[in-house]
């Protein structure tokens, strides 16, 4: 079995509501137990162009048999099935319903193409860092150490606890 962190984000679409849809999800992989789902962050948006809504971001913690690109597909499958739009072509960091990243999987490395873990970004943003040191304060980084460590030189990243979604 392998500890796999998952972060969610959501801007479109009721973004709490995304999120307890997205966990349920997650909570019905095969060969996969949620072990633990941080609060939800409401996060100004980071790295994007032009004006977008405001992020409900939050992470939840795995436990697995499946293997780190198995899992990746089954991320996307529930991305799409929760109406995620890619479009052709599209910006990279645009809106979204419904955002499922790998963070991390176990102490491993990887750097395909298509899957690159630890999230070559994860360090630089406290909307994941955060929830993360929630549920796992003890994560690190492979190659980088202490995940919550990197956590007060992000101070200016706007990032508010809120509540879970209760209900359908
Ligand atoms: N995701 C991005 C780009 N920017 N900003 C916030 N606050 N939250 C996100 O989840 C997010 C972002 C690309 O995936
Ligand atoms: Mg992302
Ligand atoms: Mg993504």
């Amino acid at each position: 079995m392998s500890l796999a962190h998952i972060g969610l984000g959501s801007n479109l679409d009721h973004p709490r509501r995304q999120l307890a849809r997205a966990v349920r999800a997650l909570s019905r992989l095969p060969r996969t137990r949620l072990l633990r789902v941080s609060p939800n962050y409401v996060t100004a948006p980071l790295g994007t162009t032009g004006a977008q809504p405001d992020y409900v971001n939050a992470v939840a913690v795995l436990d697995t048999r499946l293997s780190p690109r198995a899992l990746l597909r089954r991320l996307f499958a529930i991305e799409r099935r929760h109406g995620r739009i890619r479009p052709p072509g599209g910006p990279a960091r645009a809106p979204r319903t419904l955002d499922l990243d790998l963070l991390l999987f176990g102490r491993r490395r990887l750097r395909a193409a298509d899957l690159v873990v630890p999230h070559p970004r994860m360090h630089e943003r406290a909307f994941v860092l955060r929830p993360l040191a929630d549920v796992a304060p003890r994560a690190t980084i492979p190659g980088k150490g202490l995940a919550r460590a990197a956590l007060p030189r992000l101070r200016s990243q706007r990032i508010v606890r809120t509540r879970t979604h209760t209900g359908a």
